[in-house]
């Protein structure tokens, strides 16, 4: 957690509203940054979609884990996929649609969304350090047959500053369930990316509209200064 000798609040310019959070009950969940979504031959591109759009969120990801890690605010990342006999994917999931291949058939990074294959893992450039946690999910969202609501309660966290892909499923079918729960949830905009980028948009505009429905939005850079200037 973060040192007790540094200041513990930080304002971040955000919309709807800025927002101060303490930082040692603020974690970084970083949402599905995994070879499967991000890579040619994985989920993302079965389902017919030009994975190189999602890019754009590595570099300021990378920036606030660094600083995450620097400040030793507590880092969960999330993994969506099932287990290898998919006994914990619904029928309705694997049957969806016309991909070119479906969850769990062999692909060039191994079982297309399955537990352990070299497509399930998350990208070299964010890769968890040993003492990261890591929350494997069947679903969109974090919380459903997860144990991330006992984690963050272990910790003490009241505040996410939220990022990954894809910004219109996983992020925010997870800020939702997080905001129903009572968490202050901060989506980094520019740490997050869709297939597409109308839904990026409209994604982040339904987080802040109707003053922060479901949250906060701020850009990376804004978030590193709060990080940075902080009060006690
Ligand atoms: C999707 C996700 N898009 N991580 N998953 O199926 O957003």
């Amino acid at each position: 957690m973060l040192s007790s000798s540094k200041p513990t609040l930080g304002v971040i310019s955000a919309e709807p509203e800025p927002i101060m959070l303490d930082w040692p009950a603020t974690a970084l969940l970083i949402i599905d940054m995994q070879r499967d979504f991000m890579e040619p031959g994985g989920f993302g591109e079965t389902l017919g979609n030009d994975v190189s759009q999602l890019a754009r969120a590595v570099k300021p990801i990378s920036a606030v884990l660094k600083a995450a890690r620097d400040t030793g605010m507590l880092v969960i990342h999330t993994r969506e996929g099932h287990l290898p006999d998919l006994s914990d994917a619904p029928p309705a999931k694997v049957e969806r649609g016309a991909p070119s291949l479906r969850i769990g058939d062999p692909g060039p990074m191994g079982r297309i969304l399955i537990r352990g294959e070299a497509g399930h893992d998350i990208i070299p450039e964010l890769y968890p350090l040993d003492s990261e946690i890591v929350i494997d999910k069947p679903g969109k969202g974090a919380f459903y047959a997860t144990e991330l609501a006992d984690v963050l309660e272990k910790y003490g966290i009241e505040n996410l500053l939220v990022c990954g892909v894809t910004t219109e499923v996983c992020v925010n079918t997870t800020v939702r369930e997080a905001n129903d729960r009572g968490y202050r949830c901060v989506v980094m905009s520019d740490g997050c990316a869709s297939y597409f980028p109308e839904f990026h948009e409209m994604g982040l505009k339904m987080i802040k509209a109707q003053g922060g429905i479901f949250g906060w939005v701020a850009d990376s850079a804004a978030v590193l200064e709060a990080m940075k200037v902080s009060t006690t």
